[in-house]
């Protein structure tokens, strides 16, 4: 942080991220239905901590001071999710009026105070009675999840600035019906791949929906990670370059009109003709999320059930998740980016990056977080970079604005400019919180 940081271009649009079920609470009033993720954490043994999201920031009773902190922040949007179980408590049928009302609040308190409201549809809080049908391994879901993308942008169509339909995909796949470490905990491995694909089926067709009730961009959210290969055998190489289709292109090859990249052990079957079209409908807009690179190699154990090893990256530092710092690695994603997809890559939106670490309130009521002003700092730094060679970015967006429920880790990672004492639901800003305004308004 030695020189000012350089300037971004007029326009370009300053940030800050949450998700429904991490901030909102408030999990069966006004009418919502039931999550996979309130089924998931009333599960013991699911989250790290035995905590739930049942009341966390408690956003939805207390979204007027957040819009304020927001206010405060000097911010041009705000991306938060909206909770399907709000507004289709069992994933069918009509809107529920008092969950559309919730959001119809929110947006219209963000409008009045100049920051534009960025809208994900799905950000994991599946409505537990479609779960019950089988999710996203069933073809239904992602018609369902287009009839609610319908009637949310029928309310709203006019008023969100930008849609995401879908947030971290793999990630979903990944960690809830692969390896089942989130909600709904299903430990299918790569036979999760049908959540792949109706996760993308739906995409397209809400992409197809919505064009029809908004004018606003539309886009979607991959998280992505910069590959390193920990070993210098081919089998290292190949499993490097698995783990890189399956992270980083699975979601992004088809969307941009390439089709599936090849990964072993997938089915290929679920996928009916036209299916590819649906899910290529134009996009105008792609959100990036980037934490971390990944240390890759070969697997170690021959009767392994996956093509890979993820191992830790020993030369970086880490944050409290035990995740490398590497600003390099989003320039390097970025311009591999626009390398493997060129003209077909829609103008990309960092949709989230941050940092956790361990931030406690000091004897004055204070909360110091130098860590993660250097994390930001180098992070835009290396975002600069990629868009002086060219790289089309039109906004980042910090996560988060507040410390959350950090799925399975519960409340032990902080992620936010503004520190949350979930004993008291009390908000502090911290020095990162300060640092991002004066990053974003200018100098005083
Ligand atoms: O908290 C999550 C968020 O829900 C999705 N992206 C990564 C964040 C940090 O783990």
């Amino acid at each position: 942080m030695s020189s000012p940081l350089p300037e971004f271009p007029a326009g370009f649009t300053w940030g800050v991220s949450t998700s429904a079920y991490q901030i909102e609470g408030a999990t069966s009033e006004d009418g919502r239905g039931p999550s996979i993720w309130d089924s998931f954490t009333h599960r013991p043994g699911t989250v790290v901590d035995g905590s739930t999201g049942d009341v966390a920031c408690d956003h939805y009773h207390r979204y007027a001071e957040d819009v304020a902190l927001l206010a405060g922040l000097g911010v041009g949007a705000y991306r938060f999710s909206i909770a399907w179980p709000r507004i289709q408590p069992d994933g069918t049928g009509p809107a529920n009026p008092g969950g559309l009302g919730f959001y119809d609040r929110l947006v219209d308190g963000l409008l009045d105070r100049g920051i534009d409201p960025v809208a994900t549809l799905f950000h994991w809080d599946l409505p537990q009675a479609l779960e019950d049908k089988g999710g996203w391994l069933t073809r239904d879901t992602a018609g369902r999840f287009a009839d609610y993308a319908a009637l949310v942008a029928g309310r709203l169509g006019d008023r969100v600035k930008l849609w995401i339909t879908l947030n971290e995909p793999f990630v979903h796949m990944s960690y809830g019906y692969g390896l089942g470490l989130h909600a709904p905990g299903r430990q299918y491995l790569f036979d999760a791949f049908p959540v792949a694909h109706h996760q993308l089926l739906g995409h397209g067709l809400a992409v197809t929906a919505l064009r029809a009730l908004t004018g606003s961009p539309i886009g979607i959210t991959n998280n992505y990670t910069p590959v390193r290969v920990q070993g210098v055998t081919d089998a290292d190489r190949a499993a490097g370059a698995t783990y890189h289709a399956l992270h980083n292109r699975l979601f992004t090859d088809p969307i941009l009109g390439h089709g599936y990249p090849e990964i072993p052990g997938t089915d290929p079957s679920i996928v009916h003709p036209g299916d590819l079209d649906t899910i290529a409908a134009p996009i105008d807009a792609l959100g990036v999320n980037y934490y971390n690179p990944t240390g890759v190699r070969a697997p170690s154990d021959p009767d392994s059930p996956l093509p890979f090893d993820l191992v830790p990256l020993d030369a970086y530092p880490t944050t409290s998740f035990g995740w490398p710092v590497d600003p390099d690695g989003l320039h390097e994603l970025l311009t591999g980016l626009r390398r493997e997809y060129g003209d077909r890559l829609p103008p990309i939106h960092i949709t989230e990056g941050g940092c956790s670490y361990d931030d406690t309130l000091d004897a004055h009521g204070r909360c110091h977080d130098p860590q993660r002003v250097a994390y930001l700092d180098g992070h835009l730094r290396a975002l600069h970079r990629a868009m002086t060679d060219g790289v089309d970015v039109r906004g980042y967006y910090v996560w988060s604005l507040l410390d959350n429920f950090e799925w399975a880790e519960g409340y032990t990672k902080r992620f936010g400019l503004v520190h949350v004492d979930f004993d008291t639901l009390t908000r502090t800003p911290k020095t990162s919180y300060a640092w991002f305004r004066d990053t974003v308004t200018g100098p005083a």
